[in-house]
Formats: C-alpha cells, structure tokens, sequence
C-alpha cells in the first residue's frame, strides 16, 4: 500500500525537471484541501451550509455555489501556508491571487516558484443532487524574475510540470501526471490517506464498446461535424460500437471514459459560440492527462496543449479520448463547414 508521498519520493527519478521537495509541498497544499473539501461534500445533505447559490454571480456570468465558494477559499489558504506558490487563478476569481511576491534570495530559488490554474469545485451543476464534482488543477513555473504578471498564467498547455484533478464521487480519487504517466491515488477517509489505487491508467486499447459523451440536449447547435460524427456513433460505424454517458461534471466524465474507453465532447453551441470549458483551468489539465494517457485532445481542429492563450478565462471547444475515436471526430470537423 503505497501513500501518495511515498509514491513520489520512491520515484524521485521521473520528476527530473524539478525537485521532489517542491513535488511533495505542493501536494501537501492540494492533498489537505481536497480533504476538507470530501468532508464537505460528504455531509452536503445534512446542512444548508453546503448546498445552494452563495448569492454571487461569478465572473463566468454563472451563480456561484456554496461549495464553489468553499473550494475555491480553502484551495488557496492552503497554497498561501507554503511557500511554494507565488500565485493561483482560479475559476471563481476575476484575477489572478498573488500568494507571494518577494524576491528570492539565492538561496531560496525553490520558494515561491509555481504558478497554479485551478477550478476548485468543477461540476457545480451536480453538487446539490449528489452526483460527482472534482476538482481540476494545473501547475507551471513561473517566467517572471520579478512581479508576477498575467504572461506567467497565459502559458501553452505544453508547459505544464504537474497537471491532476481530484474526483468526489462514490470514493475519493487524486488522479495526476508529472509528464510520466497517470497514476490514481484513492482517499482512505478512516485514516485520511491517498493511497496508490490506479497505476499507470491509460485508455484502454481493442475495446469494441467505446462511450461518448456529450449534452446532446444542444444537438441543434452544434456544427455540422460534431452532429455527422453522432450520428456516426449511433450508427455503430468504423471499429467499435458506442454508448452514450453524460454525468455533466467534466471530471467524472473524463475519469469514466478514461478507465472505460470513450470520447469527451463539448463543441462550441449557439449559447457558448467559443465553447463552454475553460482553457487554461479546464481544458489544459485534462489535456495534459489524455495525452499522458495514450489519447489526443483537441478544439475539434487544434491540439489543445499547442494554443497560445491570450486570456485568463478564455474558452475553448474541447473533444479528448483515444487517438482514433477523436481523429474520427477531427476528420468530420474538417470536412465539414
Ligand atoms: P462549471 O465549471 O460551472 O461547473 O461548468 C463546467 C461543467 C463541466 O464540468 C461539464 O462537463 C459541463 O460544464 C456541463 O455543461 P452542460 O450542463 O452545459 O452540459
Ligand atoms: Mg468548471
């Protein structure tokens, strides 16, 4: 039974680009957070505290949840205790936090080194019908010497050192990857450990039934490509037959088709023009992981990892699962108008 921290230093090898005492200090951060956030979750029936609107309409132009609210103030309290992170955007914010700003010494050069992207309480639609939310987040190095500024968060997907989310579902589960691999990590709540669940997940291969996932309730909306390739689905064309899933929280979606076998799809609609995900919090992160997972993601045209952001909250159309299956879609994409 490997914990998480045990996990990493055991493989100290594979995280060569940055030292493993960063490593397990940003996990500390990320670990106690989704900790107290499972033990939100988990009573969210019991108590008014935790399920409802806040009353706050996000920068998203979305009601902000209770628990949103919770996450998001918790994710960055315990980045603020450390001195790992020099800064967060997170979801549920306007601008990026600065965390802390000084200039290091020479000796400090590990202190206050990281960049974190985050949405702290993904799925928000689900938190109050007690159904599987996670939480998504991403880790760069920063670029500036100095003040921290909008360019160290507006880096490539492609950059990221650390990227992983934490699903709140029927157990607990920390999925992430350093660039060397995806590995699981299932919370023992009677002991308040992660411990090694989900070795080296990719997406499984020569699996004839394959899941897509996508609100098909805006099938009007969608181009011409994303509909010819539903219809390609439902038809049971090419090498596999499909069903459809669609929880509606990104995390459980990505998880299940990840242990399963399926494609993710949100294009954009007639209501989100650009797509609804977010870029840098949202999409990347899970990029990072489909990729490191044997699979591709993409807008429906684009690798993800490869778009130069220009903003913090931008969004993207975003399709990710097996290479072929979103070639498939890619392929319909291009020719169609
Ligand atoms: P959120 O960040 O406000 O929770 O929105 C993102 C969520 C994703 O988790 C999910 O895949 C998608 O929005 C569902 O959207 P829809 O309800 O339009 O299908
Ligand atoms: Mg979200």
């Amino acid at each position: 039974m490997y914990t998480l921290g045990e996990f990493i230093i055991e493989n100290r090898d594979s995280f060569s680009t940055h030292s493993i005492e960063a490593l397990l200090r940003l996990f500390s951060s990320i670990k106690l957070a989704s900790k107290a956030i499972h033990k939100e979750v988990n009573k969210a029936g019991l108590t008014k505290k935790i399920i409802g609107s806040s009353g706050i309409t996000n920068i998203q132009g979305e009601k902000q949840k209770k628990l949103d609210d919770f996450a998001h103030r918790t994710f960055i309290e315990s980045f603020k205790n450390r001195n790992i992170v020099c800064g967060i955007a997170s979801e549920e914010s306007k601008d990026y936090i600065i965390i802390n700003n000084k200039k290091n010494k020479k000796e400090d050069l590990l202190k206050n080194q990281y960049i974190v992207l985050i949405d702290p309480l993904d799925g928000s639609s689900n938190i109050d019908v007690n159904v599987s939310i996670g939480t998504i987040f991403s880790v760069y190095l920063r670029k500036s010497t100095h003040q921290i500024d909008v360019t160290d968060f507006l880096q490539k997907g492609n950059h990221q050192i650390l990227a992983g989310y934490i699903i709140y579902g029927s157990s607990t589960i920390l999925v992430y990857s350093t660039g060397n691999g995806v590995h699981g990590f299932t919370l023992d709540p009677s002991v308040g450990t992660f411990y090694l669940s989900h070795y080296n997940l990719s997406f499984p291969k020569n699996k004839r039934e394959q899941i897509y996932s996508i609100n098909e309730g805006n099938y009007e909306k969608f181009p011409d490509g994303i509909k010819k390739f539903i219809k390609y689905c439902q038809k049971k064309k090419g090498n596999y037959s499909y069903t459809a899933r669609y929880i509606g929280s990104l995390v459980g979606d990505f998880h299940r088709n990840l242990i399963q076998g399926g494609i993710y799809i949100y294009p954009k609609t007639a209501y989100h023009p650009k797509g609804k995900l977010r870029l840098l919090y949202e999409c990347n992160p899970m990029a990072f992981l489909a990729e490191q997972a044997g699979g591709i993601a993409s807008d429906g045209r684009r690798r993800i990892l490869d778009i130069k952001p220009k903003k913090l909250h931008q969004r993207t159309p975003f399709v990710c699962g097996p290479i072929d299956i979103v070639s498939k879609l890619e392929e319909f994409m291009k020719n169609s108008v």
